[in-house]
């Protein structure tokens, strides 16, 4: 099985990574365009920033900013998720020509979210998650993280399928960065295996994060800033496809490609 490569298209001011860059409707149409010349299998679009301790768009100014973009992109032939925390956005999203929908709540920020899923059959992304992003960092406690990862998104996954959404429209994420301490994202990292064994496609998304401007870098040195941290994703995407998750969620679309490339030659030799 191949990993799929979906590429971030933010248009938001704010977003931790990448913020302001893409945040008119044409320049982020073009950037989407550009992830797709890459060999992006998936754009994932979102209007509201979730690093820690952003304030939310009210939802008027999220759909400004992202309908025209997902029309534009699905027009031109792409594979579009919303990254939505509300069903009303990803409602509209679908009406605009999206196709999967990222919640990185999996469903617990907006009690109408399961209902505008069940409806449609659409795929549905359900990360961990613990709070929104103005105090998640204060829930990065946990006794054993990666069994305690994988009991909530099983509670999630059975909460959803009680409220009508297939199973097989499920795909799980363990919210890399979110309510986690660097320990808690490596440790993931280090057992997707223990994901995997949900059976459920898992998708990583651990793009430029804090965690990876942290290594390599001296004893009391400054992180390196997000749009230096594209290589040690890359190297997270290798150790993601060699684990079989079902997709990355990057930035950088073509050194992750590229870091397929050399898993899928070392497997064919195998
Ligand atoms: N991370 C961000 C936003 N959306 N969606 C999923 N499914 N998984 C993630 O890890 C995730 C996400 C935050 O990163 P960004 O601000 O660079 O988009």
């Amino acid at each position: 099985m191949t990993t799929l490569v979906m590429g971030v298209v933010n248009v938001t001011p704010d977003s931790f990574s990448d913020g302001g860059r893409w945040f008119t409707p044409g320049a982020a149409v073009a950037h989407g365009m550009s992830l797709l010349e890459q060999g992006a299998d998936i754009l994932d679009v979102g209007g509201e920033s979730t690093r820690p301790g952003a304030d939310r768009p009210i939802r008027e100014e999220e759909l400004h900013r992202v309908i025209p973009v997902i029309r534009e992109l699905s027009r031109a032939g792409a594979r579009v998720s919303v990254d939505t925390m509300r069903a009303s956005v990803a409602a509209q999203a679908l009406e605009a020509g999206a196709s999967i929908v990222n919640d990185v709540s999996g469903g617990l920020a907006d009690p109408e979210m399961a209902r505008v899923v069940a409806a449609t059959g659409v795929p549905f992304v359900v990360m961990h998650w613990r709070g929104h992003s103005d105090t998640m960092q204060g829930h990065a406690f946990y006794d054993n993280v990666v069994p305690d990862v994988c009991r909530a998104l099983s509670e999630r996954v059975g909460d959803l399928c009680d409220r009508g959404v297939g199973q097989d429209q499920l795909i799980v994420d363990p919210g890399f960065g979110f309510a986690k301490l660097a320990e808690h994202n490596w440790s993931l990292l280090a057992h997707l295996d223990a994901l995997q064994s949900l059976g459920l496609p898992v998708l990583v998304g651990t793009s430029r994060k804090a965690f990876l401007g942290a290594i390599g870098v001296p004893k009391g040195g400054a992180p390196r800033p997000p749009a230096e941290r594209d290589a040690a994703t890359a190297a997270t995407t290798v150790i993601a496809a060699l684990a079989g998750v079902w997709g990355v969620r990057v930035h950088d679309v073509a050194s992750s490609i590229d870091a397929l490339h050399v898993v899928a030659a070392v497997e064919a030799v195998r």
